[in-house]
């Protein structure tokens, strides 16, 4: 059979290419099963044909999308354009599992897998090759002819990560993906977070099936394929894309003793002020990394204990911060503006305390409610959120679609803009006002304009 993937990235900050960890791996199971399989990645610019030029060229029997809620929209058209001809759509990833609702309200999509895709995949696309119904196929939910749904019972969790086969990075063009984003690889070595934050659809992604949700590879899985990446391509660092990296110390000692040992190349990884210490983070220093990211997602206390179900203190961000500085990392900061219930002073709480931190980098981002999480429900019930925004024609990363009568849009959008500025503008003017630039309006297009310099301020201003 042959399988064409489409993954759209439209309106991407930075300009960065990605690699889908997803999709990567289903094509890989496809495969190794004897089929055939292309990408169609929508990189950056919304363009529906080139993508129906792509489809008739590669004559695909499947198309299978992925999709987050940011990029739900584009997907939908794109299976809408396909509708009446004979090829099966099928959709996953995040929105298709946490808003089902996208299979009956996607004309011409005729199925969706809930939760991981290993599996039902691959079972569906053996019982098209044999002509079989593929109707009550666990994990997938099968829009008939009349327009009614079937849901089939959930699959379980993939028990031993190890057995799911590498991804298949080819298939993403990755040297071009690791050239746009400062020669870096980006690997995982687990899946799923034990946290459950309020805004974020990890925790809702635990909650769709059977079985445990957070699991981790062996530490000779995951050294084995960094180093069939970085013999096959040219990478410079690595970037661990999992959700809480340090979430089993003893398995960061481990793996940083052989990942020293083996591979030797800098590192970066993202972490959870409460699941990281002193000795952790040495550790991570003695391996390479250059640089670990932490969530602080809010200054006010207030707001993270009862809006964002995060329930570490100030203090405790403060700590992580200083030891992970002391054991000589760089840190970066993660940040989000906009939530409901948030003001402008619980905001400034938020600048305050990256003041405090002064990390070496910071990023801001508005908050955006995903369908499936605890936020989403909450802007809805209390009116932030028209009950029809999943129908709206376009959703920015860089806007809010809340309504709230004590954080107006005009107010988010400023303060999103000046957070990074109001951070440093007391320790340094000239980063200062280099994130002035690049939270502007204006900043995003400037450095798309500007290439040659592109990299060095986007460096500085990221953090990448
Ligand atoms: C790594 C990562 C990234 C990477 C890689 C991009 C990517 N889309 O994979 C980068 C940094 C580029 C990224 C970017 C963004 N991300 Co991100 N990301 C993650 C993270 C931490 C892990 C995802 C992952 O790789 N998991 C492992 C793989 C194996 O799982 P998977 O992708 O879910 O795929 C499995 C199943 O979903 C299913 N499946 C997926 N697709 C398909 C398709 C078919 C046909 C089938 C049958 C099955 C199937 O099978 C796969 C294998 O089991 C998750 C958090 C999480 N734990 O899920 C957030 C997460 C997915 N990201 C999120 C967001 C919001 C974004 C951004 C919008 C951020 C931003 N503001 O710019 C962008 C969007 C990029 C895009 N175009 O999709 C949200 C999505 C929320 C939602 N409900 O939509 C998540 C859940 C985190 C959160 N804050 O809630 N992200
Ligand atoms: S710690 Fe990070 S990945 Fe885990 S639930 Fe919170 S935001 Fe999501």
């Amino acid at each position: 059979m042959k399988i064409l993937f489409v993954y759209t990235d439209i309106d991407v900050k930075g300009g960065a290419r990605s690699y889908h960890f997803g999709l990567g791996v289903l094509s890989s199971v496809l495969k190794n099963a004897g089929h055939a399989t292309g990408l169609h990645y929508m990189f950056d610019k919304w363009d529906p044909d080139g993508f129906a030029a792509h489809v008739e060229m590669f004559g695909p029997d499947i198309l299978a999308y992925t999709s987050d809620s940011s990029q739900a929209r584009y997907t939908a058209k794109l299976i809408k354009r396909m509708k009446g001809k004979d090829i099966v759509q099928i959709a996953g990833g995040t929105h298709a599992s946490l808003y089902p609702g996208f299979l009956k309200d996607t004309d011409g999509l005729d199925a969706i897998c809930v939760g991981e895709g290993e599996k039902p995949l691959l079972d569906m696309v053996t019982a098209l090759n044999k002509k079989e119904d593929y109707s009550g196929i666990a994990g997938l939910w099968i829009k008939a002819k009349d327009g009614s749904i079937k849901q089939n019972p959930q699959s379980q969790f993939t028990h031993d990560l190890d057995a799911i086969p590498f991804g298949d990075r080819e298939m993403f063009n990755y040297q071009q993906v690791v050239a746009s984003d400062y020669d870096r690889a980006t690997i995982m070595l687990s899946r799923g977070c034990p946290y459950k934050c309020n805004y974020c659809g990890s925790p809702a992604m635990g909650g769709l099936q059977e079985g445990k949700y957070v699991r981790f590879r062996s530490v000779a899985n995951g050294i084995a394929e960094i180093k069939e990446i970085v013999s096959r391509y040219k990478i410079k660092s690595i970037f661990f894309a999992d959700d809480v990296f340090t979430i089993d110390r003893k398995f960061v000692k481990e793996f940083c003793a052989a990942y020293k040992r083996e591979i030797g190349l800098p590192f970066e990884v993202t972490t959870r002020v409460e699941s990281a210490n002193y000795e952790t983070f040495k550790n991570l220093m003695d391996a390479g990394c250059t640089r670990v990211a932490m969530g602080v997602e809010s200054g006010s206390q207030e707001l993270r204990r009862k809006s964002l179900n995060r329930k570490m203190t100030n203090k405790k961000i403060i700590q992580a911060f200083a030891d992970a500085r002391k054991a000589g990392l760089k840190t970066k900061s993660y940040n989000i503006v906009g939530f409901p219930y948030e003001t402008r002073k619980m905001h400034e709480e938020t600048v305050l305390l990256n003041r405090e931190l002064n990390p070496d980098s910071l990023v801001c981002y508005i908050f955006n409610p995903y369908p499936g999480t605890a936020l989403f429900d909450i802007s809805i019930k209390e009116g932030f959120l028209s009950p029809d925004f999943l129908d709206d024609d376009f959703i920015s990363r860089t806007d809010t679609p809340l309504n709230m009568p004590l954080f107006s849009r005009r107010e988010i959008l400023e303060c999103y803009r000046s957070f990074a500025y109001n951070v440093y503008k007391t320790r340094s003017l000239k980063k200062a006002l280099i994130y002035k630039v690049y939270y502007s309006r204006f900043g995003e297009p400037l450095i798309r304009l500007l290439d040659i310099v592109k990299k060095p301020i986007q460096r500085l201003a990221m953090g990448s």
